[in-house]
């Protein structure tokens, strides 16, 4: 499968999945779409009929929140039903909302952020101990970069050059509740040169740069690599980008689902179908006026704003 149409799949089972589960996170599983798909389409290597192989490269996703891009695309690389992606977040599903090592293809559960890049790290290290091939990745975002372990491990992999190592930054400039940089800032290119890392900036949401970025990673310092890829929480779906309110909302019945699939299905890839609703909505109503927001200089009033006004 092509990344684009995988990219397209993952965010259409998102819309789905936090639907059907009333979960949160789709403007992090938006965010994040299309690094999965070029990685899970072009980069890692893996058997889906043999998850626990040998060979395979190693794979994080260290913001585990968006757990359910990561099912979505162990879904349509056959290591899970695609069935099973209808039970994410629900009593009983081993589809946890954040990432869990119970499902085929995952190694380790995430969600708890800041651990993923140790985990990695040390990967890379026990691959070049035993004289292993495979490289290491861990996807992370740059809300998480505020967790001091992150830059252990990022000293750590300098240390032992782990040229194996990638981690790639989620860098949409939001977290939860927030901008980053209202937070805590971070220059992020410099931060990771001066850890002493290969860095490549690139625009996370183009998928021949991103191909390009995560092809090879050998480089002359034998340094770990650091893809800083520019992202747009809430990609894809035009009221839900660059606004906080879609961290823990999902898509309710009504406008926000039905404008949400529509606007999948207006840039919809060629020889992609919709598992869920073929046609689209076409019962779609425009959302009512005052509830599309704008950037927000905060999250507070953005969100009790949507619940008031717009329920
Ligand atoms: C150790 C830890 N602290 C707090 C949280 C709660 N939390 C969940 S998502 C999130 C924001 C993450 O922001 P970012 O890493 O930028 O990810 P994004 O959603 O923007 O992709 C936070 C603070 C957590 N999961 N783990
Ligand atoms: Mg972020």
């Amino acid at each position: 499968m092509k990344s684009e149409q995988l990219a397209w799949l993952i965010r259409r089972h998102g819309v789905e999945m936090t639907h059907l589960s009333k979960g949160s996170h789709i403007g992090a599983i938006f965010s994040v779409a299309d690094i999965m798909a070029v990685l899970y389409a072009d980069i890692l290597k893996y058997d889906a009929e043999n998850p626990g192989w040998d060979g395979r490269d190693r794979f994080l996703l260290s913001k585990g929140h968006a757990g359910a891009a990561l099912y979505a695309a162990l879904a349509e690389c056959g290591f899970i039903d695609r069935e099973e992606l209808k039970t994410h977040y629900q009593n009983g599903s081993r589809l946890s909302g954040h990432v869990s090592h119970r499902v085929p293809g995952v190694d380790f559960s995430t969600g708890s952020l800041g651990h993923g890049l140790c985990v990695a790290a040390g990967r890379a290290l026990a691959a070049k101990q035993d004289g292993k091939s495979f490289r290491s990745f861990a996807v992370i975002g740059d809300g998480e970069c505020n967790e001091g372990s992150v830059w252990e491990a990022a000293q750590f992999a300098n240390h032992y050059r782990l040229d194996n190592l990638v981690c790639i930054v989620d860098y949409n400039h939001m977290q939860s509740l927030d901008f980053c940089n209202n937070t805590l800032e971070v220059n992020m290119a410099q931060r990771w040169a001066g850890f002493g890392w290969n860095v490549i900036e690139i625009d996370g949401h183009d998928h021949n740069a991103l191909r390009a970025a995560l092809q090879s990673t050998a480089n002359e310092g034998h340094k770990p690599t650091v893809v800083i890829a520019n992202t747009v929480k809430g990609k894809g779906v035009s009221f839900m980008e660059n606004d906080v309110l879609w961290h823990y909302r999902f898509p309710h019945d009504g406008w926000e689902y039905n404008c949400a699939v529509n606007e999948l299905h207006a840039a919809m890839p060629e020889g992609v179908a919709d598992p869920y609703t073929p046609d689209g909505c076409p019962e779609a109503q425009p959302e009512p006026d005052g509830c599309r927001h704008t950037v927000s200089e905060t999250y507070h009033p953005t969100y009790y704003q949507r619940e008031v006004d717009c329920k």
